[in-house]
């Protein structure tokens, strides 16, 4: 072969490989069904700098916006559909697709031992065959729900008040006597300043990144559930993954998950914050803080059972402390 012939093959092979590697690169695009300033994007959006950083040649991942972008209640369709690659969601918010979504709230052990004691593939089964979904990974938790509302109680009654709600209170609300109204989170504020709700539910985090805090004057303690917001993929484009793709999108999904300690602190964090804002926490004994929370979990097991009584059986135990 003469040179100038080798130095075209070699150009030729390197032009090859450079393709190959292109083609292995793939885009997924991925929505929030939570508001672009709050806490959750500001945590997934370094995430999703260090995945492209990492990831160039393998995989990368295209922020396309949150409820602007797609409503929060049909993000899980667009993730069912393959509209959208990948979602970060609340299983409250795509009940829609299935209503064994909501039912993540229940969890009482971490996303880490969810792996580990089979909670994980458990959910995974029931979101591959219902909404055609990937369940990718967990990462809010730590985060218990809590009634704010203006009116203040002496005790777990919400009889004459109007408190806004997901899927995630309606049941247990309901129980504690409350008129409920089910909006998307970016509806809170404005409910709020018309008096078209007395209050809402939310975790122990975020009720400042769209202002409720103006307009809340008290927090009602124990909390109850777990926040949980995960992301979750269209199946089919999950499965389209080379295996080298799906173990790097795992892999920095559970760096991901690892970072979780972040929510604990968070929790002190914020509880303090509402403090400092002038919202006063109600507390009950401690007798009735515990009756409250078994209501919360048996009202909204009970739920579930009737609504899914082969999949809320078995989930309860692998959910359990
Ligand atoms: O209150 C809500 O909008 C809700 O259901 C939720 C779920 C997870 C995290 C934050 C809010």
């Amino acid at each position: 072969m003469s040179l100038n012939l080798l130095r075209t093959a070699a150009g030729l092979a390197v032009a090859l490989a450079a393709g190959a590697v292109q083609a292995q690169e793939v885009t997924l695009r991925l929505v929030s069904a939570f508001a672009e300033n709050g806490t959750y994007v500001q945590r997934l959006l370094p995430w999703i700098q260090k995945v492209n950083a990492e990831g160039k040649g393998t995989l990368q991942i295209n922020f396309i916006g949150g409820p602007k972008a797609i409503p929060p209640f049909e993000a899980g369709n667009a993730v069912k559909t393959g509209v959208v690659e990948i979602a970060m969601s609340t299983g409250a918010f795509y009940t829609n697709v299935m209503p064994e979504a909501d039912f993540l709230k229940l969890t009482e052990i971490t996303i880490a031992e969810q792996r580990k004691n089979g909670a994980f593939d458990a959910i995974n089964k029931v979101w591959n065959e219902k909404a055609n979904m990937q369940y990718l990974g967990r990462m809010v938790e730590n985060q218990a729900f809590h009634i704010y509302t203006n009116k203040k109680v002496d005790k777990p009654d919400l009889t004459g008040q109007k408190i806004r709600i997901t899927p995630v209170y309606r049941e247990f609300f309901q129980a504690l006597g409350a008129t409920v109204i089910t909006t998307p989170p970016g509806e809170v504020y404005s409910a709020l300043e018309r008096n078209v709700v007395d209050g809402y539910g939310w975790p122990i985090g975020g009720i400042f990144d769209l202002n409720w805090h103006e307009k809340t004057k008290f927090r009602i303690d124990p909390g109850f559930y777990d926040a949980e917001v995960s992301l979750v993929m269209n199946l089919a484009a999950y499965k389209k993954l080379t295996d080298a793709q799906r173990a790097y999108l795992n892999k920095q999904v559970l760096a991901l998950e690892a970072d979780n300690g972040f929510w604990v602190k968070f929790t002190a964090d914020e509880t303090a914050r509402q403090e400092k804002a002038g919202i006063q926490a109600i507390k009950f004994d401690a007798a009735t803080s515990k009756a409250f929370r078994d209501k919360a979990y048996q009202v909204a097991w009970e739920a579930a059972t009737k609504q899914s009584p082969e999949i809320a059986a078995r989930f309860k135990p692998l959910f359990a402390k």
